[in-house]
């Protein structure tokens, strides 16, 4: 299985982690997302994934993008250990939580938005920092809401196992971090991000543990 990702890519981190945490075999490749490498939007990586965004994954024949889409078809796929409960309502509730991060977090944040805002829309960094921090907010009340409602269940976001909510989740706590945004707000995210980064499942997945020369 091969996985294309950046380093600091948060959506490929959510691939990344749930990868460690099926002990599925795979190779990761560095695609550069830097401005002015941008290896995504040239046309070997287009010809592959036409969305020209990381991460993709690569199972024999057959390639899929987009982390979530990934996520549910290495659940299908290789369905041990369970990155989702048995309980279909367990499971929308888990799947709720991470489209929250995923659907209504992350895209305002990443980086094709925040090239657009700075040279098209001329948005200084203070203000997109500003931004940053708005949206990451606005969707961390509602998580930390929920969160908070299962914290008696165990040490993970909905009890005593990891799922996909700490696969989305925690690579956005990195993204609140690297932008130094406030997360005082936001005790059981934290305490729960913390747990989950002293696993190492989830620290061999971390930026810092990927080739990052690009
Ligand atoms: N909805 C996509 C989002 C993927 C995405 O935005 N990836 C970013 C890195 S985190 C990317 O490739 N950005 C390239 C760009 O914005 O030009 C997913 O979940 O996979």
């Amino acid at each position: 299985m091969k996985l294309y990702s950046y380093w600091r890519s948060s959506a490929a981190y959510r691939v990344r982690i749930a990868l460690n945490l099926k002990g599925l075999d795979h190779e990761i490749v560095p695609v550069s997302l830097l401005p002015g490498v941008a290896e995504h939007r040239q046309d070997d990586y287009r010809a592959r994934n036409p969305q020209m965004l990381v991460p993709f994954l690569e199972d024999g024949n057959f390639s899929t993008g987009q982390s979530l889409a990934i996520l549910e078809y290495l659940e299908e796929m290789y369905p041990e250990p369970a990155l989702l409960p048995a309980d279909a309502q367990q499971r929308a509730t888990v799947r709720s939580f991470c489209n929250s991060i995923c659907c209504d977090i992350h895209p305002l944040n990443n980086l094709r938005v925040m090239q657009y805002l700075k040279s098209e829309l001329g948005v200084s960094d203070k203000q997109f920092n500003t931004w940053y921090a708005h949206w990451i907010c606005e969707g961390f009340k509602a998580a930390e809401t929920t969160a908070a409602t299962f914290a008696a269940a165990g040490p993970f976001v909905f009890g005593e196992s990891v799922s996909f909510a700490e696969t989305c989740l925690i690579p956005q706590v990195y993204n609140a971090r690297r932008f130094k945004v406030p997360l005082d707000d936001y005790p059981r995210l934290v305490t729960v991000a913390d747990a989950c980064n002293e696993l190492e499942t989830f620290r061999r997945a971390a930026p810092e543990q990927q080739s990052n020369d690009l």
